[in-house]
């Protein structure tokens, strides 16, 4: 279960974030604080806390949170995020961090390894980490150095098609994952039930769970019915300016 939740107000500079879709057009950033708010609401709903952080125009991508730390119930760790203009959001996150974790619980990644909090996936004690174009093998090492002595298992799973681990699956707890594209057939989530994304609602696999309930993007029809289908309640949240910049739900907060 989760008690608190991170998110940080996004910033007008939001509009230039880091894009792999200019197709989609830029983002209206009236219409995202608007799908911010009501994404706090949403996270209300499911019975956590949330701090709101300010918005930082000195970082375009700030309000995607859940890149710049991983939170467990053992500690903190304060990520290197591997893209070159998010490196300095850390240094926001960290002091937030600090009303919940003690000094000697908090953990840094560091250069040269990089990791991004969206390459991460917890299921109970075992962290699979994304080898993406933002973490590297360095920084799935300095994980697992900082998670193993609390006995958990740091397992890399090296990925192609999308930018981060969670675009393309994600945890619902239970032994269930919702899987998409290539994350459907990796060896490495061999025993675990699945859902299977379907091939025209992709960007749907970035759902989160949260105590029990799952927050569902608004608008892809097929992924809800298969949530619900699986015995969750559901709850939607509207993405579409943050798609535009590759984020969606898990992106925007840090659930602990
Ligand atoms: C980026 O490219 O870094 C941002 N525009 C999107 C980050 C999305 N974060 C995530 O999937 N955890």
């Amino acid at each position: 279960m989760f008690s608190h939740v991170i998110v940080k107000t996004p910033c007008t500079a939001m509009v230039h974030g880091i894009t792999g879709h200019p197709e989609l057009g830029a983002p209206d950033y009236e219409k995202a604080l608007e799908q911010h708010r009501a994404y706090i609401e949403t996270l209300r709903q499911c019975g956590v806390d949330v701090t709101v952080l300010p918005a930082d125009e000195a970082y375009p991508d700030s309000c995607f949170v859940e890149d710049a730390a991983v939170l467990t119930k053992y500690c903190a760790v304060i990520t290197n995020p591997g893209a070159p203009s998010r490196k300095g959001e850390t240094a926001a996150i960290e002091p937030a961090v600090a009303e919940f974790y003690p000094p000697d619980k908090i953990f840094h990644i560091k250069a040269p390894g990089t990791l991004e909090g969206g390459d991460v996936m917890m299921c109970g004690d075992t962290f699979y980490v994304g080898l993406s174009g933002r973490t590297n093998p360095e920084g799935v090492k300095q994980l697992a150095n900082i998670l193993e002595p609390f006995g958990c298992k740091v397992v890399g799973v090296p990925l192609t098609e999308v930018l981060h681990l969670k675009t393309g699956v994600v945890y619902l707890e239970n032994g269930v994952m919702l899987t998409a594209g290539e994350f459907c057939t990796k060896s490495a989530f061999e025993g675990y039930t699945k859902i299977t994304v379907p091939k025209d609602e992709p960007y749907a696999a970035n759902c989160i769970w949260v105590n029990g309930k799952v927050i569902v993007p608004e608008g892809y029809p097929k992924v809800l019915k298969a949530v619900q289908a699986a015995g969750y309640q559901t709850l939607t949240c509207d993405t579409s300016e943050y798609k535009k910049i590759d984020g969606g739900l898990s992106c925007l907060s840090l659930r602990f």
